[in-house]
């Protein structure tokens, strides 16, 4: 199977090259697409560069920032169109380890759609006292208005095979940001019960700030509340 691994970047000069590496040193057989919105601090030409010499790596630029869910329906689009079997993505922060992929990969042989999980026994996050507690409610929330089973619905380590991609496109995605990560898993335990989790340990990033503002957090309870007034006439189509 062909699997291509996607992340999305926005100032990780400091993260990037490190985590290529380790996801090639890892899954030598994956490729790697990622999508740069023209970040500050130099991240896409560090890629360009460093795409010379990995054959197997793809960057696409955008010419600014234009939001972390819209990347991801990107490289849902550009896995589809590529005709890889399998998806997975992540943050390239290392918040979502690399060692993880190979169990990802076996699981998702079995499943249509694979979530990294904090929050399944043997699951954990390096987050502080304040994020942990919005995390957690976040998290809470989402699976009581959005009636999903699934533990874990915010974060973005997930695997995917292309005919669940397929099926994903054609459904109306509505947020461009944060809150995207939610809304996806709401259309996915819809699509398919062949869902699973398994436990990862969420680092916090090992170098940059944190691109999350109050604005993200204030369109993803919008978002909440509209998918939650919608749930009951979610149509198939
Ligand atoms: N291309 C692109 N990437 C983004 C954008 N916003 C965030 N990212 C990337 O998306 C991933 C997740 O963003 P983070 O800032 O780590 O979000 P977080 O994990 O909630 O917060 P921290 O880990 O505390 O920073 C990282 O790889 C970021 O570089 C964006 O608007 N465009
Ligand atoms: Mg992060």
């Amino acid at each position: 199977m062909n699997s291509l691994i996607f992340t999305a970047t926005y100032n990780e000069a400091g993260n990037i090259e490190r985590l290529v590496k380790e996801i090639f040193q890892i899954e030598p057989s994956v490729d790697i697409f990622i999508i740069d919105d023209n970040s500050p601090d130099g991240t896409g030409k560090l890629l360009d560069a460093m795409s010379l010499k990995f054959k197997k790596l793809k960057v696409r630029h955008r010419t600014g920032k234009l939001g972390l869910g819209s990347a991801h329906i990107e490289a849902m689009k550009y896995a589809v169109e590529n005709n890889y079997d399998i998806l997975i993505t992540m943050d390239a922060d290392f918040s979502h380890d690399p060692k993880y992929l190979p169990e990802m990969l076996k699981l998702i042989e079995t499943n249509d759609f694979v979530i990294g999980s904090r929050y399944v026994k043997g699951g954990g996050l390096g987050y502080g006292f304040i994020r942990t507690a919005i995390s957690k409610t976040a998290n809470f929330l989402a699976r009581l208005l959005l009636s999903i089973k699934l533990k874990e619905c915010t974060t973005s380590f997930r695997a995917f095979r292309k005919d669940l991609l397929i099926k994903i496109l054609d459904q109306k995605i509505s947020s461009t940001g944060y809150s995207f990560f939610f809304e996806m898993v709401f259309i996915v335990t819809r699509l398919t019960s062949k869902v699973s989790e398994f436990p990862i340990y969420f680092a916090d990033r090992i170098d940059g700030e944190s691109k999350i503002s109050k604005n993200e957090i204030y369109r993803g309870v919008v978002t909440l509340f509209k998918l939650f007034l919608n749930r009951f006439n979610f149509k198939k189509k």
